[in-house]
C-alpha cells in the first residue's frame, strides 16, 4: 500500500497581503501590495485617503486569526504557512529599530496556531516589499536594499526563533521577471538588465538570510520558493525540446543558484547572448554558497514551449502567457489542470537538487456559489486536490523526498493576479465579492469535510 510518511506535515498556505487586511493598524506602513489594487501585474497606483481597495480589509485575517485557526484545527492541519508583512516590523523599510506592535501581532498568531498543534511555516516576502524603500532606492534595483532585508529579516528571526522552526525567503521568486513591481520594486518598463541585477541582489539577500537564519536558530530549516512552471515540448522536434530545456531553465535558473550556490554557465552564456551586463562581486559569490534546506514550490499548471515563432504569437493566451496544452482542460481562469505533471515536476526537483522538496501552494481557483443552504457544493476541488495528491503519493513512491503539502489559500481569501474575491480556493467560504460587500462569514464547503477525512487517514481516503 502506496502511503504518505508519518511526520508528512498537512495544511494551508496564504499571504499577508491577501488575508490580513488592516494595512495601517499598528504602525504598519505601505508596501507594494497596498499600492498595486489591481493586482501584481497591475500598475502602481496612489492611495487616496479614506479608499478602500479590496486588500485594506481582504478577510479581516488580522482580527479574525484565532476564529479561522480554529477552522484549520477542525481539518486537522499540522502546518500552516503565512508570510509576515516586512512593513509592520519596519514600515518604511529603513527604520534601525522594528516596530514593536508588529512583532507582537505575529507572536500572538503564532502563539494560537502553538496551542492548536499547527506548525507555522513562514515565508520572509510573499509579493510585498515596503513601497518607501521604491521611492527612496530604487526598491530591489539598490544594493541597499540587501542590508535593509537583512535588517528585518534577522530581527525576526531572533524574535520567533523558539516558535517557528520552517522558514522560506522569498515567494515565487522567479516572478521578478514576469512582474517587475511586485517581485523586486521596479518599473514594469525596466530593462532586462536591470531586472536581473535587482533579482542578483534578491539572491544574495536570499543566501545571506539563510546563513542568518543557521546561526539564529540552528535547529531552523530554510528553504527557497520557486513557482514551479514545467513547460513541455510541444512536439517532439528537436528544436522544441530545446526550447523547453531553454525555458525550464529561465525558472529552474533560481533554484540553481539558491540550491547549488553560484550561477549555472548556460545562466552567464544567456547574459552574455543578451548583452546583460549584471555586477556580482567577490562578496556576493562567497554569500551565495549558503544555500536552501529543502526546496518549496507552487503548483498549478504546465505548458507548452515552442520553436515556432509564427505559433507563438499564435497561441500564447494565459497569465504567464504559455502556450496551451491541446490535452489538457482548463481552469475558469484559463489555467492548464495537469494532475501528472506534479509527479513529473517532483522527480524533475528531485533529480537535479537532491534535497528534501514541499509543495507549498496547490489547489484550484472557482468562482463558488452556496447552494439554498449555504453550503458550497465544491466537487470539481475536490476533485482537482484529489487527482493531484494521488501524484504526490506516486512521486512518494518514485522515491522523493517530500516533507509536506499546504494548499493554496484553505480559506477564500484576495487573488494575486487580479486582487478580486471571486476567484475562490478555500474549504472555507468567506461572505465577500469583489466590490467588498459581504459580512466577511466564514462557513465550511463541501471540501472541508473531504480534506478533513485525507489529512485523518494520512491520505489513505485519496
Ligand atoms: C501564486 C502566489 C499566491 C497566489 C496564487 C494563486 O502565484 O504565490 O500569492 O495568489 O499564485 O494566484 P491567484 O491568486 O492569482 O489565483
Amino acid at each position: 500500500m502506496k502511503t504518505f510518511p508519518d511526520n508528512f506535515l498537512w495544511g494551508g498556505a496564504v499571504a499577508a497581503n491577501q488575508v490580513e487586511g488592516a494595512y495601517q493598524e499598528e504602525g504598519k506602513g505601505l508596501s507594494t501590495s497596498d499600492v498595486q489594487s489591481q493586482g501584481i501585474f497591475g500598475p502602481v497606483t496612489e492611495r487616496v485617503a479614506g479608499d478602500s481597495g479590496i486588500k485594506d480589509i481582504a478577510i479581516d485575517f488580522y482580527h479574525r486569526y484565532p476564529e479561522d485557526i480554529k477552522l484549520f484545527a477542525g481539518m486537522g492541519f499540522s502546518c500552516l504557512r503565512v508570510s509576515i508583512a516586512w512593513t509592520r516590523i519596519f514600515p518604511n523599510g529603513d527604520e534601525q529599530q522594528p516596530n514593536e506592535a508588529g512583532l507582537a501581532f505575529y507572536d500572538r498568531l503564532f502563539d494560537e496556531l502553538a496551542a492548536h498543534d499547527i506548525t507555522p511555516m513562514v515565508t520572509l516576502s510573499h509579493y510585498e516589499m515596503p513601497w518607501g524603500l521604491v521611492n527612496q532606492y530604487g526598491g530591489w534595483g539598490s544594493r541597499q536594499t540587501i542590508g535593509f532585508f537583512e535588517r528585518y529579516a534577522r530581527a525576526v528571526l531572533a524574535r520567533y526563533k523558539e516558535k517557528v522552526k520552517l522558514w522560506l525567503t522569498f515567494n515565487e521568486i522567479n516572478m521578478s521577471l514576469h512582474a517587475p513591481m511586485t517581485g523586486v520594486g521596479l518599473p514594469e518598463t525596466s530593462s532586462k538588465s536591470e531586472v536581473y541585477q535587482a533579482i542578483h541582489h534578491q539572491l544574495v539577500a536570499s543566501a545571506l538570510v539563510v546563513r542568518a537564519c543557521h546561526e539564529i536558530i540552528p535547529d531552523a530549516r530554510i528553504g527557497n520558493m520557486l513557482l514551479g512552471g514545467l513547460m513541455y515540448p510541444l512536439t517532439c522536434k528537436p528544436e522544441d525540446v530545446l526550447e523547453a530545456l531553454q525555458q525550464n531553465r529561465a525558472w529552474q535558473f533560481f533554484g540553481d543558484v539558491q540550491c547549488r550556490g553560484s550561477y549555472p554557465g548556460y545562466m552567464l552564456r544567456f547574459f552574455r547572448d543578451n548583452g546583460i551586463q549584471i555586477d556580482i562581486t567577490d562578496a556576493d559569490r562567497e554569500a551565495l554558497k549558503s544555500t536552501v534546506d529543502y526546496i518549496s514550490f507552487s503548483y498549478y499548471m504546465t505548458g507548452c514551449a515552442t520553436a515556432d515563432d509564427a505559433l507563438n504569437q499564435q497561441l500564447r493566451g494565459n497569465i504567464l502567457s504559455m502556450v496551451p496544452n491541446p490535452h489538457l482542460a482548463s481552469s475558469e481562469w484559463g489555467w492548464q489542470i495537469d494532475p501528472l505533471g506534479l509527479r513529473t515536476l517532483l522527480n524533475v526537483l528531485w533529480d537535479r537538487y537532491q534535497k528534501p522538496l514541499f509543495i507549498v501552494e496547490n489547489g484550484l481557483g472557482a468562482k463558488d456559489k452556496p447552494d439554498a443552504d449555504g453550503v458550497v457544493q465544491d466537487d470539481y476541488r475536490i476533485s482537482y486536490l484529489n487527482d493531484h495528491l494521488v501524484q504526490v503519493r506516486e512521486a512518494i513512491d518514485d522515491g522523493v523526498e517530500v516533507m509536506g503539502y499546504t494548499s493554496w489559500g484553505p480559506i477564500d481569501l484576495v487573488s494575486a493576479s487580479k486582487a478580486e474575491m471571486s476567484k475562490r480556493y478555500g474549504f472555507i467560504y468567506v461572505d465577500r465579492d469583489d466590490s467588498g460587500k459581504g459580512t466577511l462569514a466564514r462557513s465550511r464547503k463541501k471540501s472541508f469535510w473531504w480534506y478533513k477525512e485525507v489529512i485523518a487517514t494520512n491520505g489513505e481516503s485519496l
